[in-house]
C-alpha cells in the first residue's frame, strides 16, 4: 500500500497568511511516520514543492483575486494528483487552501472517471466567478471542477471533471444565496449540520455511499473548517456550530472503510491563527484525521 503526499502550501486563493505553513508543521508533527505505523509505504518528498515561481505580476482576474496565480498552481498540483493516481496509489494533498481542489480533483478524475466526492466543509465552495460575493477562490473551487458559470481564459487547462450528481456535501452552515440557487437548481446531494444533527453522522454516510454508488472510487475533499471551531480553531473562515472531533472522525474512518478510497484532501489547516494550544490542537486533529481516513481504528 502506497500514498503519495502532496505537500501544497499555497494560501492564495484567499486572503489570510499562514495557510501555506499548514502542510510543513502537519509533517513536524509527525504525519509521515505515523502512516509509515499504519503500514503505508509513503512516497513523499522531503522538499516540498514551492510555488513562488509560478506567480505572475498581474495575479488578478477581474474581481477573481490572484486568479492567474491560483490557475498555474493548481495546475502543478493537478498534474502531480494525476501521477499519483496513475501508479495506483493513495494520493494525499496537505494543504494550503481550498482552491487547491480544483488541482486534487481534476487529478484523480483524470484518472478515475467515476470518481465520487465527499466534500466536508462549513462552506460549499461553489460560486462561480459571477455569483462569488469576495473573489477569494478558495468559495469556488467546485464550481470551477464542474463548469459553471462563466467561463474564465486562464483555467482553459480545468476541463469540466465533475458532473453535479458526482458529489456529496457534509456539514454546511454558511452558504451564499447564488451558492443556496446552485446547489438547488442542480440538485445536488448536500447534508448541512441540521442534517447531520437530525439523522447523526452514522446514516449520514450511509446514505452518502448509497447515493454515489456501490463501486465508485472515492475522492475525500476535507476542509477542517467542517469542525467546530472549538475543535478546530486554527482556520481562516471558522463558523460556529460544526461537527464534533468524534463526528469528523467517522466520517474518515467509514471512508476508509469501504476500501474505494483513492484521494485526500486536508485543507485549510492555518497554524498562525489563535494561539500555540489552538495550533497544536488544529494540527493534531489535520493528523488524525488523515490517519483514520488512512485506516486506524479505535480497536
Ligand atoms: C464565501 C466563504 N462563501 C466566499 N467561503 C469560504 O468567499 O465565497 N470557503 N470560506 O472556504
Ligand atoms: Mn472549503
Ligand atoms: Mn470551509
Ligand atoms: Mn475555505
Amino acid at each position: 500500500l502506497t500514498v503519495g503526499v502532496v505537500g501544497a502550501g499555497f494560501s492564495g486563493g484567499q486572503p489570510r497568511g499562514g495557510v501555506e505553513l499548514g502542510p510543513t508543521r502537519l509533517i513536524e508533527f509527525g504525519l509521515i511516520s505515523q502512516l509509515q505505523d499504519l503500514g503505508w509505504t509513503v512516497d513523499f518528498d522531503e522538499k516540498f514543492p514551492n510555488y513562488e515561481h509560478l506567480k505572475p505580476k498581474e495575479a488578478d482576474i477581474g474581481k477573481l483575486k490572484n486568479a492567474k496565480y491560483v490557475s498555474a498552481v493548481t495546475q502543478s498540483v493537478s498534474k502531480s494528483v494525476r501521477e499519483i493516481c496513475e501508479k495506483g496509489a493513495m494520493a494525499l494533498t496537505l494543504g494550503g487552501d481550498h482552491s487547491l481542489a480544483m488541482g486534487t480533483i481534476s487529478g484523480s478524475a483524470s484518472v478515475y472517471k467515476d470518481v465520487g466526492v465527499i466534500w466536508v466543509d462549513a462552506h460549499a465552495d461553489i460560486n462561480t466567478p459571477d455569483t462569488t460575493p469576495s473573489g477569494n477562490l478558495h468559495g469556488c473551487p467546485v464550481s470551477f471542477l464542474m463548469g459553471l458559470g462563466t467561463p474564465v481564459p486562464e483555467f482553459s487547462w480545468l476541463t469540466p471533471c465533475l458532473p453535479a450528481n458526482r458529489i456529496v456535501f457534509i456539514g454546511l452552515r454558511d452558504i451564499d444565496p447564488g451558492e443556496k440557487a446552485i446547489l438547488k437548481q442542480h440538485s445536488i446531494k448536500a447534508y448541512s449540520m441540521y442534517d447531520v444533527d437530525r439523522h447523526g453522522i452514522g446514516k449520514i454516510m450511509e446514505m452518502a455511499l448509497e447515493y454515489l454508488g456501490e463501486d465508485t472510487p472515492i475522492h475525500l475533499s476535507f476542509d477542517v473548517d467542517a469542525l467546530d471551531p472549538t475543535v478546530a480553531p486554527s482556520t481562516g473562515t471558522p463558523v460556529r456550530g460544526g461537527l464534533t472531533f468524534r463526528e469528523g472522525h467517522f466520517i474518515c474512518e467509514r471512508v476508509h472503510e469501504t476500501g474505494r478510497l483513492v484521494a485526500v484532501d486536508l485543507m485549510e489547516v492555518n497554524p498562525t491563527l489563535g494561539d500555540q494550544a489552538s495550533l497544536v490542537q488544529t494540527v493534531q486533529i489535520g493528523c488524525s484525521l488523515v490517519r483514520s481516513a488512512l485506516g486506524e481504528t479505535l480497536l
